[in-house]
């Protein structure tokens, strides 16, 4: 499990090199910008049961023979599984913004997970619908860009109230983790 600084160090070692003046930009920027991951960070574990509960429950809307007799949310056992996978891939995959880096996400999580899902007939074109349900909301959290209600006084959806800024590298970052793991049960 590697993070920004760890994985600068590891790539410039197998090259034998020392720390490159591209690295150190890049590194240089992780600090300088490092309280609005934390912020991208927060805006994810917060809002965690709400990201994962409405992305199972598209996916479900979606596709009703989920819960039906044979579906592979069916019966509770199985539901709850599922609520638990998101939570834990959405958990690593907020540990991977935190890092700078996917590895956390690739060793700890995805690793096998493939392989798990077919062995136990688990649908990975569901997995992978739920997951990027996951994405679009917390895009939104990170953004603040969620929509609010049709009584603009009553806003049905919560502000992180962070300071207002160009959140847009962490958007894409934290995008290419749920890509990733989208990717990986294709
Ligand atoms: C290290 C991190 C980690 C991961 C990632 C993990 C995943 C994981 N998900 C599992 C099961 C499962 N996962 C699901 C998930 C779903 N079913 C659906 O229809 C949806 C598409 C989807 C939710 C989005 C279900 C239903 C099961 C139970 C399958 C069964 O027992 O038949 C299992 C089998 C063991 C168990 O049931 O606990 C593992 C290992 N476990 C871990 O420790």
């Amino acid at each position: 499990m590697l993070d920004a600084f760890s994985r600068a160090v590891v790539s410039a070692d197998a090259k034998t090199a020392p720390i490159g003046s591209g690295e150190l930009a890049s590194l240089r920027n992780y600090v300088a910008e490092g309280n609005k991951r934390l912020d991208a960070v927060n805006a994810i574990t917060s809002n965690a049961s709400c990201i994962v509960s409405d992305a199972v429950t598209g996916m479900i809307c979606e596709n009703t023979g989920l819960i039906q007799a044979g579906g592979n949310c069916y019966p509770n056992r199985r539901m709850a599984a599922c609520l638990r996978d998101g939570e834990i891939v959405l958990r690593y995959i907020s540990y991977a913004l935190l890092a700078g880096d996917a590895s956390v996400l690739d060793d700890r999580c995805l690793n096998g997970l493939k392989e798990t899902y077919v062995a136990l007939g688990v649908p990975l074109q569901s997995t992978g619908r739920a997951v990027s349900i996951m994405k679009a909301s917390s895009t939104a959290h990170i953004n603040e860009t969620n929509t609010t209600g049709t009584n603009p006084v009553e806003s049905r959806f919560r502000k992180m109230e962070t300071v207002k800024g160009d959140c847009s590298a962490l958007v894409a970052e934290a995008g290419s983790y749920f890509d990733r793991v989208i990717s990986a049960l294709g």
